[in-house]
């Protein structure tokens, strides 16, 4: 009997746990069932949840239930040990999980800069964005200054916040956010640049995440439905594929499902 993971397949946390399964060799192991965020929670799930609606959520054999990525990342590494993603070491597990604890301020960061509607609040999320990236920086510098990844090779760091860094595409898209060629940040561009090349973790790509995240550029997170719009920028369907680029400019124009190509 399997794991089964119920996930939403373009959210950056169940992206957390393809890469360690990839890492692992253990993609294969668990049972990836995917749940449409634009309809509402089907029954069933919301019973092995407790009425809980965020996901993933994983199953095990027996039926019991797990949840937050954090929490189940862990829980794979410790039931498919063979080929450790975490390092083994506890110093050096230590310093690995005092960067995990970052994700959270870089990740609502992230989101709050993307989903802003208020054109004079973009440069204090700008700068809040940047010192997010300083912060990384700063840590790399102090535990890895010549390296690439936070130690020999992409591990429990990476996993963690790798699937922010490609959400993060995003900003560079709606904001024209990218990071300065300053001193300030190139540890932690190096870092990043080596995290989004690394074969593991091409789940998504580029014009996924701008497509997919449209509407959390117009303000609006989770499948919900902006004014006027019939369809989420998350729907299945049409494919992404077959869509067309949505509008930059997020502060001045609201795309309409046909122009996003949301009604084929
Ligand atoms: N802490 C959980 C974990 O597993 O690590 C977070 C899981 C989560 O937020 N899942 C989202 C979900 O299922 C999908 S991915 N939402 C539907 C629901 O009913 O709750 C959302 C944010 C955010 C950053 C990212 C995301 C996101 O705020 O990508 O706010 C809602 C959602 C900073």
């Amino acid at each position: 009997m399997k794991h089964t993971m119920y996930h939403i397949p373009v959210c950056p946390f169940s992206q957390r746990l393809e890469i360690l399964l990839t890492l692992k060799g253990c993609r294969d192991q668990v049972d990836f069932q995917v749940i449409d965020i634009t309809k509402p929670r089907p029954d069933w799930l919301l019973a092995k949840t407790h009425g809980t609606t965020s996901l993933p959520v994983m199953e095990l054999p027996d039926g019991r239930i797990l949840k937050e990525s954090l929490v189940l990342l862990q829980y794979l590494e410790s039931i498919y040990p063979a080929r450790p993603v975490a390092q083994q070491d506890p110093y050096k597990h230590a310093v690995e999980s005092m960067m995990a604890r970052m994700e959270g301020d870089f990740c609502n960061q992230g989101y709050r800069f993307v989903m802003n509607q208020n054109p004079t609040r973009q440069q204090e999320l700008r700068e809040g964005m940047l010192a997010q990236y300083a912060k990384l920086n700063d840590f790399l510098l102090a535990h890895s200054p010549d390296g690439t990844y936070l130690f020999d090779d992409f591990g429990w760091a990476e996993t963690i916040f790798t699937p922010f860094f490609m959400r993060f595409w995003f900003l560079d898209y709606y904001e024209d956010f990218q990071l300065p060629d300053t001193p300030s940040y190139q540890r932690v561009k190096k870092w990043q640049a080596a995290c989004l090349a690394h074969p593991a973790a091409q789940q998504v790509t580029r014009e996924e995440i701008v497509k997919n995240y449209y509407d959390y550029a117009k303000g609006a997170g989770n499948g919900t439905l902006l004014p006027g719009r019939q369809k989420s920028s998350f729907v299945f369907e049409p494919h992404w594929k077959t869509r067309p680029w949505p509008p930059k400019d997020k502060y001045n124009t609201s795309a309409t499902d046909d122009e996003l190509g949301l009604n084929g």
